[in-house]
């Protein structure tokens, strides 16, 4: 079909709208129909191809698997990039890096000072702990800071997605400790994979991609006065560390995973077998106005 008699639609369509409604919902939405009856027409996408795609998005939705395919198609990790870029520009660089937040977030964890443990008690896996600061920009320890701490199990489900786990399971908030201080005690996850025979399986699949995550450990971060952090660590050694589905693992966020052996620290550590032991700080960046938020609101699972 030409151009202009596309456009000619696209105007007709346009020009039903009324004063009403919200300016930029209209903006956005009326961008994306043209660019879909541009590609539709560059493509010569066929009457049954659009309803296949109406069908995906009906069942995707029902499924409730959007969030892990803004993940897998790249969008997540694209929106950390464009962050990057304002503050690169406002001058804020360095730090630690963010990355991608993902769908399996659950509000409402326990909370405690300094330390927590982030299993029941009786959590297969190998023993992992982690321990570090939260720093200011200028290095300096920041006192009352929160790290929200998620991650999977030793299966690489989540717990709250995953029914079978007890609530909250490998999920904590802690507070540091005067000296700016977090330290937990956990076991090591494995990476996620996206449900088998999903909505988002089905499409990786008809893309030639796998939908699976290296294992790694999710932390929101954050401290009055301070841009909220959102990361992760990623465990290292682990098999698709950069072949991740939804292209989180950045440098920087790869710690070193030691192996503690020794019989007197297991002993210390009240551990029965050799655990793995991850040093890792957080360095947050002072806020300003102009800055993009960094805190971003969007629906989360509560519990
Ligand atoms: C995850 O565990 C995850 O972190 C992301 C980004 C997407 C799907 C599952
Ligand atoms: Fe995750």
């Amino acid at each position: 079909m030409d151009k202009n008699a596309i456009n000619a639609v696209l105007k007709k369509i346009r020009d039903t709208e009324t004063a009403k409604g919200n300016p930029r919902t209209k903006e956005i939405v009326n961008r994306i129909v043209q660019d879909l009856f541009y590609t539709i027409e560059d493509l010569d996408v066929q009457p049954e191809e659009f309803w296949v795609a109406v069908n995906y998005l009906t069942e995707a939705g029902r499924s409730g698997e959007y969030g892990l395919i803004a993940a897998g198609l790249g969008f997540e990790h694209f929106l950390d990039l464009r962050m990057d870029e304002a503050e690169a520009r406002a001058g804020v660089v360095g730090g630690t890096p963010r990355t991608i937040e993902g769908p399996l977030y659950v509000a409402g964890a326990p909370e405690t000072l300094g330390e927590a443990r982030l299993d029941n008690g009786s959590e297969p896996g190998e023993v992992l702990f982690m321990q570090g600061q939260v720093l200011d920009d200028g290095g300096k320890p920041l006192a009352g800071a929160l790290v929200e701490v998620w991650h999977a199990n030793h299966l690489g489900g989540y717990s709250h997605f995953d029914q079978s786990q007890p609530a909250f399971n490998l999920r904590r908030s802690i507070r540091t400790d005067a000296q700016g201080r977090y330290r937990f005690r956990s076991v090591v996850p494995l990476g996620y994979s996206v449900p088998p025979n999903g909505a988002t399986d089905a499409l990786l699949k008809q893309l030639g991609r796998h939908g699976s995550r290296p294992a790694h450990i999710h932390f929101f971060v954050s401290a009055p006065g301070h841009r909220k952090l959102t990361t992760q660590i990623n465990i290292e050694g682990d098999p698709l560390l950069w072949d991740d589905f939804a292209f989180a693992t950045r440098e920087g966020l790869v710690p070193a995973l030691v192996r503690v052996t020794d019989p007197a620290i297991l002993d210390a550590y009240q551990v029965s077998a050799p655990f793995s032991s991850i040093d890792f700080n957080f360095t947050l960046h002072v806020d300003r106005p102009a800055l993009p938020h960094a805190e971003i609101v969007r629906p989360r699972a509560s519990a």
